[in-house]
């Protein structure tokens, strides 16, 4: 399997890398992509160098996987081009995600809607992958009426630049900015653009996605999305209210048993999910498990995942080896 990484220099790019890494992803070749001042740099990857191309050079090399973490125009831009040259694209941009011809994929979740004609296949947003993960198997079950959703996410999420931007202020020194604030001891309650609705694009990307990946667009969804200063993942404040009555201890047994998810909750022994647990862990944990005790058949959660795997790298690798298991790829 001829496998491009596009980005592959950038935050996601190098975990997409250490992912394709750590679960012997059968590859027979890899090819690096990154900007012109990139190529001709090289990458190690399980030992050996390999040589960073231009786009033109990867679409010429004819991938039979391209993994694009690269940004939206780039993707619009380049990945017509390596479908046109036979390579399946699996993008980690929002460029395709509410395409309506584009395949928005959770592996947990709809992998099973994925056929040989998919040839651009979109990852979702990480804040929306981690909370359908733990959505489904309850929506199975007891039917979602209606999700609110808070989370407090990490820097990570906005790339090096915001890292930097917390690293410094943590020194002490000046530096570039990813935000109009400061993030040190402070949390905005904004991430990405402002849309007429008073929302922000972030918070109508968990919106859209979720019923887009549910394929239930009975579902309602409201969310708030805040960055915080913490690296290790995003955390999601989860209230569910469900057509039909739950039991709490079945919950947590449907939970336990579902794919991709870690139950983390033991409140007594001070036991649930928190980003520093979650920090390169290709899992989704779930804790804080309680009936929401103001409304009827509503449930509270807390989600947390490493936004740069499950959120993004992993999601995205589990994606194409769900391709080659079913041979479609
Ligand atoms: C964020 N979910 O956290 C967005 C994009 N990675 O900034």
């Amino acid at each position: 399997m001829k496998v491009a990484v596009v980005g592959a220099t950038g935050l996601v790019g190098t975990v997409m890398l250490k992912v394709l890494e750590e679960r012997n992803f059968p590859l027979t070749e890899l090819i690096p992509v990154a900007s012109e001042k990139s190529v001709g740099k090289e990458i190690t990857f399980k030992g050996k160098k390999f040589p960073i191309v231009s786009m033109d050079t990867a679409i010429g090399m004819k991938p039979d996987i391209a993994l694009f973490s690269a940004g939206g125009n780039t993707s619009l831009e380049h990945a017509p081009r390596f479908k046109e040259a036979g390579t399946t694209v699996i993008d980690n941009s929002s460029a395709w995600r509410m395409d309506p011809a584009v395949k928005l994929i959770v592996p947990e979740v709809n992998a099973h809607e994925l056929s040989i004609d998919n040839k651009i296949i979109a990852n979702p947003n990480c804040s929306t992958i981690q909370m359908v993960v733990v959505l489904k198997p309850l929506h199975d079950k007891y039917k979602i009426k209606r999700v609110v959703v808070s989370t407090y996410q990490s820097v990570t999420g906005t790339g090096v630049k915001a890292v930097e931007q917390l690293m410094n202020e943590r020194k002490g020194i000046d530096g570039p900015k990813a935000y109009p604030y400061e993030i040190d001891l402070n949390v905005l309650p904004h991430i990405d653009v402002f849309m007429e609705n008073g929302y922000t694009k972030e918070e109508m990307k968990m919106v859209k996605e979720t019923n887009k990946i549910m394929s239930d667009d009975s579902i309602k969804v409201t969310a708030t999305t805040v960055r915080i200063p913490v690296m290790g993942g995003h955390s999601e404040s989860v209230n569910i209210e469900f057509e039909n009555d739950f039991d709490i201890a079945e919950v947590r047994s449907i939970l336990e048993k579902s794919p991709g998810i870690i139950v983390v909750d033991d409140v007594a022994n001070l036991k649930y999910p928190m980003p520093k647990d979650a920090h390169e862990k290709d899992e989704v944990f779930v804790g804080r498990i309680r009936r929401d005790e103001s409304a009827l058949k509503a449930l509270n959660l807390w989600i947390v995942a490493d936004n740069l795997r499950k959120g993004a790298a992993t999601n995205a690798v589990q994606i194409a080896e769900y391709l080659i298991q079913k041979e479609l790829v």
